[in-house]
């Protein structure tokens, strides 16, 4: 049972770092690197796959233009 225990925080402490990343990680997040595929748009799931994070609906709002992907210039509105 003790095992357990230590298991579980051990995972709790693992896990709670990845809770803060959404706005202190974007704030320090690098356009290029989070643009895995260097087509020049951050698309959600590239975000996301960077640790940010996001919602539908921040990422929504964040893409001014609609389209589809944030631009350099609206990615670093958000997270630069
Ligand atoms: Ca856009």
């Amino acid at each position: 049972m003790k095992k357990l225990v230590f298991a579980l925080s051990v995972l709790g402490l693992a896990a709670s770092p990845a809770l803060v990343t959404s706005n202190a990680m974007a704030a320090t997040m690098d356009f290029n690197s989070v643009d895995a595929n260097g087509d020049g748009q951050v698309t959600l799931i590239e975000a996301n796959d960077a640790g940010l994070q996001w919602t539908e609906e921040q990422f929504a709002a964040a893409d001014v233009d609609h389209s589809g992907g944030l631009s350099e210039t609206e990615f670093n509105a958000v997270a630069g």
